[in-house]
């Protein structure tokens, strides 16, 4: 359900306007700021993601609100915010007092409440379909970006220590764990997940970048046609997250590769997703190249699937 009746929040009610509370790195956020940036909605102030005065909740004409939950400070694991998002993870979307949950949904509700272009077009049936079957391919295979994403883009950097993993518990135990976060963590800050599992998270999404090659290799511009849809808003960002992990698409998906250079030159990419991005984005991209250079890096783990 993307509306969330009763939230557990006060700063909630109080919210004028749209107000996002993302985190620049986070795909899941980064789709819906894209789309929110395709609607021609622009990034307005800054204000913590926790402040509830009448200057910090006031709505902005044309544009949303920034509100950072860091997941590197780990702000995502405050009493605070499991009170606006109860699996503690990003994006919320409040507008005009009403919180909406799930990145999907929200791109949803994003383009039937702001009209322009639709990034659900429902003219044609059977488009609607495939722009539904391939959307929810791309949700199906969000954990895998996750794992991906920990193995071979952050490492270290992505661990809990003790007191933030009891943290993460004493939430869930309150709330919620819709994202299996406890599952996850407990495993990864003990390295205790093993190849195979991250070898059929890369196989899962092999699968599903061949059948988007398939489908591009028609010519097409975008993955269900001629025209951006959710679809491609969602897929884009696995891209954008597998590259800088040094995912080899242009070797092995070459249509792909192309179709991604097409989203990363519209100016709603620019805008919603890289302007406060662009530093972390070539900061992984150099790391992914040198583990690559040595041997020791996600190209030798791929190449070894697609041959397998
Ligand atoms: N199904 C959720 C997934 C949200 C999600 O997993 N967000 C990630 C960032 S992309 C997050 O906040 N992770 C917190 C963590 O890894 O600790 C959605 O699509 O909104």
């Amino acid at each position: 359900m993307p509306r969330v009746d009763n939230p557990l929040s006060p700063i909630v009610a109080k919210i004028e306007g749209l107000h996002l509370f993302h985190f620049d790195m986070a795909p899941c956020a980064q789709r819906v700021r894209f789309a929110l940036a395709e609607k021609g909605l622009v990034r307005g102030r800054e204000v913590r993601f926790d402040a509830d005065d009448k200057e910090a909740c006031r709505g902005e004409v044309g544009a949303w609100t920034s509100r950072i939950v860091s997941l590197k400070t780990k702000e995502h694991l405050s009493e605070a915010y499991a009170k606006i998002q109860p699996n503690l993870v990003v994006p919320a979307l409040v507008h005009d007092g009403v919180l909406y949950t799930e990145s999907m949904d929200i791109i949803a509700y994003i383009d039937k409440t702001f009209g322009g272009e639709p990034l659900i077009p429902t003219a044609d049936a059977d488009r609607l379909k495939e722009i539904h079957k391939l959307t929810d391919l791309g949700k199906s295979l969000h954990r895998s970006i996750r794992f991906v994403t920990f193995r071979w883009g952050l490492g270290r950097l992505g661990k809990l220590n003790s007191e933030e993993e009891a943290q993460l518990k004493a939430l869930v135990r309150k709330g919620n764990d819709g994202e299996k976060l406890v599952e996850f963590y407990e495993r990864y800050d003990q390295n205790e997940i093993e190849d195979s599992i991250y070898q059929g998270h890369l196989d899962a999404l092999a699968e599903g970048f061949a059948l988007l090659e398939a489908k591009l290799e028609d010519g097409r511009n975008f993955i269900t046609g001629n025209t951006l849809t959710m679809a491609d808003v969602i897929w884009a960002m696995k891209i954008l997250r597998l590259d800088e992990c040094g995912y080899p698409f242009k070797k092995h998906y070459p249509a792909v590769y192309n179709w991604f250079g097409r989203i990363r030159d519209r100016p709603a990419f620019k805008t919603g997703v890289m302007a406060k991005h662009q530093g972390m984005n070539l900061a992984f991209r150099v790391k992914a190249r040198a583990e690559n250079l040595l041997g020791i890096g996600l190209e030798k783990a791929v190449t070894r699937g697609v041959h397998a």
